[in-house]
């Protein structure tokens, strides 16, 4: 075996040789100081493309959520999430920690859920509540198959929010798909939130990298907490320039991605044994089931990686795959003449 079909994620994305020479040749300073000017200019350019007043480069997702839920909240807020958003769920019980806030899970469709839903959750203001703060927005949705949350749902959530003095941050890692497949672009996706963050690492083939973006008081308050946890890079140039052109040549080409998931489902949606909701596969993540093989989804993933396919089983029965720019066509052939000869058994 050459080497692994890996459709664990897209966060296994690599630099192109163009990508590397972009980083090999950036201009860096100490960041700390605020003196990195391809930092900067990364940072102009994501709030440009966003429509806010201002960004900040930091090295996660999980760092660009859980700072800005800290810099919307005080402790013993409650926040407002779907039940199997990342934030919540995935992030090391980091709110609880970084932010001394609890959560509100609401039970989505695919991760989304609408104004009805968010009104239900609001707490009345009395003393035995905690004080509802925050409503985030995970788009697309991870754990919803990559769903991509439409924009007519979110306008209700934004005027109620306003209405009721709640702020709304969007988890945005993969909103760069949920805007190819909505064909939204990113500043009338992000325009209904106080904060968005946005990953560069999923997909885009950048090494590290995520940003926050919103009004500058906002911005220096999560440039206040990014020190606090350590968080502040030195010549962070380097990582700075593959996301500027990332962000300039990475995007357009996630919609190929789109088409070998739905090309993936489509193979899968014909494989004895296996369970998939072609229908509901709208970016690069998708989700099938293995019950029906009477096998769980450790063991399926087990044999798929002896015969070089890399999956991710996220529930005793349940696998995710997500296609990306280090796949092919080809490659997405290959991983289902694998699946199709472990399912046989
Ligand atoms: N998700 C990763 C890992 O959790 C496994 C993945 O492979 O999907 N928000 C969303 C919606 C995410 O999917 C992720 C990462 C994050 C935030 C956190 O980003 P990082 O990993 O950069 O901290």
């Amino acid at each position: 075996m050459n080497r692994f079909i890996d459709l664990r994620s897209d966060t296994v994305t690599k630099p192109t040789p163009e990508m590397h020479k972009a980083m090999f040749a950036a201009m860096v300073g100490d960041d700390v100081f605020g003196e990195d000017p391809t930092v900067n200019t990364l940072q102009e350019k994501a709030a440009r493309l966003l429509g806010k007043e201002t960004a900040l480069f930091v090295a996660s997702g999980t760092m660009a959520n859980q700072l800005s839920i800290k810099a919307h909240t005080q402790p013993g807020d409650e926040v407002i999430i779907e039940a199997g958003a990342h934030a919540m769920n995935f992030e090391g019980g980091a709110g609880a920690v970084v932010s001394g806030v609890q959560f509100f899970g609401i039970p989505g469709n695919r991760g989304i859920f609408d104004a009805a839903q968010v009104e239900a959750a609001i707490r009345i203001d009395d003393v035995h509540f905690p004080v509802s703060r925050l409503i985030v927005i995970e788009n697309t949705h991870n754990r919803g198959g990559g769903a991509v949350f439409p924009l007519s749902k979110i306008h209700p959530i934004r005027e109620l929010a306003t209405q009721r003095g709640l702020r709304m941050h969007m988890d945005g890692a993969r909103l760069w798909n949920a805007c190819v497949a909505a064909g939204i672009s990113p500043a009338e996706y992000a325009e209904p939130f106080d904060s968005v963050s946005v990953c560069l690492s999923k997909a885009l083939g950048c090494p590290v990298g995520s940003l926050v973006v919103g009004s500058k008081d906002f911005i220096k308050r999560v440039h206040r907490f990014r020190k606090m946890v350590g968080g502040g890079m030195r010549q962070a140039g380097f990582l700075a320039a593959a996301g500027i052109y990332a962000l300039d040549h990475h995007i357009d080409r996630l919609e190929e991605d789109h088409r070998k998931a739905k090309k993936m489902a489509e193979g899968l949606a014909n494989i004895k044994n296996v369970l998939i909701r072609q229908e509901e596969v709208e970016t690069n993540i998708l989700f099938f089931d293995v019950s029906r093989a009477e096998r769980t989804a450790h063991e399926v993933t087990a044999d798929l990686r002896k015969k070089g396919v890399l999956v991710h089983p996220t529930a005793k029965t349940r696998i995710r795959c997500v296609t990306h720019m280090d796949v092919s066509f080809a490659d997405i052939d290959q991983a289902l003449h694998v699946i199709e000869g472990v399912m046989k058994g």
